[in-house]
C-alpha cells in the first residue's frame, strides 16, 4: 500500500533549491507562476501526444493472455504508423487560481488536460464526482516513462485526498459494478466490468514545484496516471454530516479545501477543517446534521434557513 503517497501534499508546496558549488544553506526560491508554468508544460505534453501512442490493437482484438494493462510507447520504427494519443485523448479543461496552490498573486488560469478512455461498459454510465470514495487501480508516471508509484490491486480512495488531476481523471471514466466483483483466491478483488483510462494533466494539477513520494517527482513536471476505476461511493459523505462531500465545494470550484465557513474561528484553534470535513460547518455547537433534519432524523430538503437570508442554517452562526 503507498496510498499515502498522494495524501495531503498538494496545495501547500514549497520549493527549495541548493546551492551545490558552496556549502551554504539552502535558499528558499519563490515557486513560478501559474501562467509561466502551464505555457511549458502544455508544450512539453502536446509534444508527448504527438510522439506517442497506446496499444490499442491489443484492447481491440485482445491475446488470450492480455493483461489489459495501458502500455505507452514511442511512435518510431516498427511502429512508425501508429496512430498518436494526441488523435485518441480528450480535451478537458479547469481554472486553477494561485490561491488553490497556496501561490502568491491572483492568476486565474485555465489548465487544459487529456483523458483517454479505453475501456467504460456503457457510453455515459455512472462515474464518481471528485469528492467520492472510489474502488480503483492506478500507476503513475513522469512523462518521460519513470513510474513513480503504483497500486496493483482494488484499493479504497476517497478523491480529494489525491492530486487534483487524478482525481479530475478518475471522475470522468464510467465505474464497474458490483456485478463484476470477483474474489482472487490471494485475498484481492477485480472488478471485470471496470473502467479503464488514463488522465494527462500539468504540474498544477499535480506536485508543481516537486514532491510526490519521498520526492522523487521533479519541480513543474506534468503527470500521466493509469487509472482502472471499479466502484464508487454515491453521493460519499467525508464527515457523515448529512450533506454529501460534492456539496460542500460551496464554491464549486472542484477544490473542497478552500471551502471554509469558520475559517476566523478555526484559525484561533489550530484545527483547520474544510467543510467537507467538518460536523459543525458554522462551529455554532449544533452539529450540521442537527441543522438540516427534523425530529424523526430526515434530511430536509432545501436545508432550512430559519431567517431567509439566503444562507443556510448550517452555515449561518446567528441561527
Ligand atoms: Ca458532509
Ligand atoms: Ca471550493
Ligand atoms: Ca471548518
Ligand atoms: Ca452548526
Amino acid at each position: 500500500m503507498k496510498n499515502w503517497i498522494l495524501l495531503g501534499v498538494m496545495f501547500s508546496m514549497v520549493f527549495v533549491a541548493c546551492n551545490n558549488d558552496d556549502d551554504a544553506a539552502p535558499e528558499a526560491d519563490p515557486p513560478l507562476e501559474l501562467s509561466e508554468v502551464i505555457a511549458e508544460d502544455s508544450a512539453e505534453i502536446e509534444t508527448f501526444l504527438d510522439t506517442h501512442f497506446y496499444n490499442y490493437e491489443e484492447f481491440a482484438s485482445p491475446p488470450a493472455d492480455f493483461d489489459f494493462i495501458i502500455d505507452i510507447d514511442t511512435i518510431a520504427g516498427d511502429n512508425s504508423d501508429k496512430t498518436p494519443l494526441s488523435q485518441q485523448m480528450e480535451r478537458l479543461t479547469i481554472n486553477l487560481e494561485s490561491d488553490d496552490l497556496g501561490l502568491d498573486g491572483d492568476e486565474t488560469v485555465e489548465h487544459a488536460y487529456y483523458l483517454l478512455r479505453v475501456r467504460e461498459r456503457i457510453p455515459d454510465g455512472p462515474k464518481p464526482t471528485i469528492a467520492d470514495s472510489t474502488f480503483l487501480k492506478y500507476e503513475g508516471q513522469l512523462l518521460d516513462g519513470t513510474s513513480f508509484d503504483e497500486n496493483q490491486n482494488f484499493t479504497w480512495l476517497e478523491l480529494p485526498f489525491t492530486d487534483r488531476g487524478y482525481a479530475e481523471g478518475a471522475s470522468e471514466l464510467v465505474a464497474g459494478t458490483s456485478a463484476g466483483i470477483i474474489d482472487n483466491p490471494d485475498g484481492t478483488v477485480d472488478i471485470t466490468d471496470r473502467g479503464i483510462g488514463m488522465v494527462i494533466f500539468p504540474s498544477a494539477m499535480g506536485y508543481f514545484a516537486g514532491g510526490g513520494p519521498s520526492g522523487t517527482i521533479p519541480a513543474y513536471s506534468p503527470l500521466l496516471f493509469k487509472l482502472d476505476i471499479g466502484l464508487f461511493v454515491e453521493d460519499t459523505d467525508r464527515d457523515n454530516d448529512g450533506i454529501p462531500s460534492i456539496l460542500e465545494d460551496l464554491d464549486g470550484n472542484g477544490n473542497l479545501l478552500n471551502d471554509n465557513t469558520d475559517l476566523d474561528s478555526e484559525l484561533l484553534t489550530g484545527i483547520i477543517l474544510p467543510n467537507f470535513r467538518d460536523a459543525d460547518d458554522d462551529q455554532d455547537g449544533i452539529p450540521t446534521r442537527d441543522e438540516i433534519s427534523d425530529e424523526d432524523g430526515n434530511i430536509i430538503i432545501p436545508y432550512p434557513d430559519s431567517d431567509n437570508d439566503g444562507t443556510p442554517d448550517y452555515l449561518d452562526p446567528d441561527n
